[in-house]
């Protein structure tokens, strides 16, 4: 049967359920662990302990294809949950599980990343202590660029836009000023992690893999995997040549480039405290040598840092609130 939605602000069917996760309260932990594919989460899900009798996990893969399972690790309830790619994806993920857990939660990503610069190498688990900044492309760059562009009204265009038979020389020149200081790839001021978290997932993943092969620093997060993560190529206009270099330049902390983290991140902080989060990412690419991860090496790598982020998940505090009464793992 196909589900009636009510409120368009918030939607969620007649069980409670979200338009995209399509889970309820008491169906998710307060513990998540978020991974990009649901091949990763279905791998991690056996690390949960095994089900007990009349308690199997808990499975849900809804019609946008997020899939949640619900067990536990070491006692403690959690959930893994896929996540996809990108920070629309991301955004989904904690906003449709804040409204179905009651009190604070803690969400870790273990996600996959290049390594942007040394120490940080191949098969190494990046941690985004230092936080995350967004990277995006501004398709107004390429809007300003074309000569025809007119801004329709005074400074429509941007800060310096002068507008239709400006003083300093009509079309052209407006879109020059509006063109003025504005560069192809926009990036943010840094968004912190939840420090208490981040230094337990660093202690954990220090046991799980050794130290000289987790690296904490700055994240970036992009909005492609392409142009704004430095990628070139002769398909498309990216104007990204100089990209690495500048972030690295801007950034001597910055370890990791991939997708999500950011959103997260930012999610945290503008829960008004209700989630502590941070990321972690198996580095499988080094963007410095251009050296890939052979990807048969990927799967004991999630599970090294999936060991890691659950037992740090575990382990932090958080204010307790009493399960929902139809709480699954209750
Ligand atoms: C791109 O290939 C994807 O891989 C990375 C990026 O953030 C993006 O989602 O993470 P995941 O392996 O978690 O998907
Ligand atoms: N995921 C990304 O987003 N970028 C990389 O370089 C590798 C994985």
């Amino acid at each position: 049967h196909k589900p009636i939605y009510k409120n368009a602000n918030f939607p969620t069917d007649a069980e409670g359920r979200t338009y995209h996760l399509g889970t309820k309260e008491g169906e998710v932990a307060p513990r998540i662990l978020s991974v990009g594919s649901v091949g990763r989460a279905q791998l991690l899900s056996t690390l949960l302990d095994p089900p007990a009798p009349g308690r199997p996990l808990f499975q849900r893969m809804s019609s946008r294809g997020f899939l949640t399972i619900t067990g536990r690790y070491e006692g403690e309830p959690v959930s893994i949950v896929s996540t996809h790619m990108g920070q629309p994806n991301m955004d989904f993920v904690v906003r449709e599980n804040r409204a179905v857990v009651q009190g604070q939660m803690a969400i870790v990503r273990l996600g996959t990343c290049g390594a942007v610069q040394r120490p940080a190498k191949l098969g190494d688990l990046l941690i985004a202590t230092h936080g995350s900044i967004a990277i995006r492309r501004d398709p107004d760059y390429w809007t300003l660029l074309e000569s025809s562009y007119e801004p329709s009204h005074g400074n429509g265009g941007g800060e310096n836009g002068n507008g239709k038979g400006s003083a300093n020389g009509g079309h052209a020149n407006g879109a020059n000023g509006a063109r003025a200081g504005r560069k192809p790839y926009a990036t943010s001021l840094p968004v912190p992690a939840d420090p208490q978290l981040a230094a337990l997932l660093a202690a954990e993943a220090a046991a799980v893999v050794g130290p000289d092969r987790v690296v904490e620093g700055l994240n970036a997060s992009a909005d492609s995997f392409y142009s704004s993560q430095g990628r070139t190529g002769s398909d498309f206009d990216d104007r990204n040549e100089g990209l690495l270099g500048e972030l690295v330049a801007a950034h001597p902390d910055l370890v990791s480039l991939e997708m999500e983290t950011f959103q997260l991140l930012d999610l945290a902080r503008c829960s008004k405290g209700s989630i502590k989060a941070i990321g972690m990412c198996v580095a499988l690419a080094e963007r410095y040598s251009n050296a890939f991860l052979e990807y048969r090496k990927l799967e004991e790598l999630e599970i090294s840092g999936g060991t890691a982020a659950l037992r740090a998940l575990v382990h932090v505090p958080l204010e307790r609130t009493p399960p929902a009464a139809t709480a699954s793992w209750a």
